[in-house]
């Protein structure tokens, strides 16, 4: 080892072990919280054939942030592009790109498939998917997966997403009375489970089936009358914090 790398490898010593000295600087160590997202739904939560009438979701998106706007989406306003594929098509790439590029977004990751007994891409019926995050006291977490038997639909936390902390205490819980499903404002509505453009009669892996339609992110509760399952008789949100 060359003495330039030995005086890097110091500093890197000596810049761990003050990162670890919390007592004497207030410096503040993330906490790790579990956040387990459960398909509850089951056989004709929908009225439709469609997916024996369970509502299939995607793989959730998700984005621990510094508190302020909601780097996924706004009610009231247009969906981004990474909204607009996942509530269309459950595909997370878009979004992906769109959360690494926010300077305000200090995690995210898009979840895999549980896999289960679908053996398919979705969180199907009875499956659920369970990651862990990291934050600091200020930080706040979103989510968006898709409600497939939808044309544009999505669930994810309303007010701007959850603040991970109340002051210093780790937010705990079940957190699903703080979920909502939206219409994303990008494709025309067809009832839950029915008409050709939703995604259980679309290909599969095709993007933007359907007619567009041009309005702003709504709770779909707000903005149609059909029949919308509880949000609570399809997805579970808990949130568990660690060390
Ligand atoms: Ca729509
Ligand atoms: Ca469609």
């Amino acid at each position: 080892m060359t003495n330039f790398f030995r005086l890097f490898l110091f500093i890197g010593i000596v810049s761990l072990i003050s990162s670890c000295e919390d007592d004497d600087d207030n410096m503040v160590l993330p906490t790790q919280f579990t956040v387990t997202i459960e398909n509850v739904s089951t056989p004709q939560t929908v009225a439709t054939d469609r997916a024996m009438g369970t509502v299939p979701l995607s793989p959730p998106t998700w984005a621990v942030f510094a508190a302020g706007g909601d780097p996924m989406f706004e009610v009231g306003q247009k969906a981004n592009l990474g909204t607009a594929r996942i509530a269309e098509d459950g595909f997370p790439d878009e979004m992906l790109a769109i959360l690494g590029a926010d300077s305000n977004v200090k995690s995210f990751a898009a979840q895999t498939s549980p896999g289960g007994p679908d053996n398919g891409p979705a969180v199907f019926a009875g499956e659920s998917v369970t990651f862990t995050v990291s934050a600091v006291p200020g930080d706040k977490f979103q989510f968006e997966t898709m409600f497939v038997q939808s044309n544009d639909w999505f669930y994810a936390f309303s007010g701007g997403g959850v603040e991970l902390f109340n002051g210093t205490t780790p937010l705990s819980g079940d957190l699903t009375s703080r979920v909502n499903v939206y219409d994303a404002g990008t494709e025309q509505d067809t009832a839950p489970g029915t008409g050709p453009d939703q995604k259980p009669v679309q290909d599969a892996m095709a993007t933007n089936v359907g007619p567009d339609e041009d309005e702003n992110i709504a709770r779909a509760a707000d903005r149609h009358n059909f029949t919308i399952p509880a949000t609570n008789s399809v997805i579970k949100v808990t949130i568990a914090p660690g060390i």
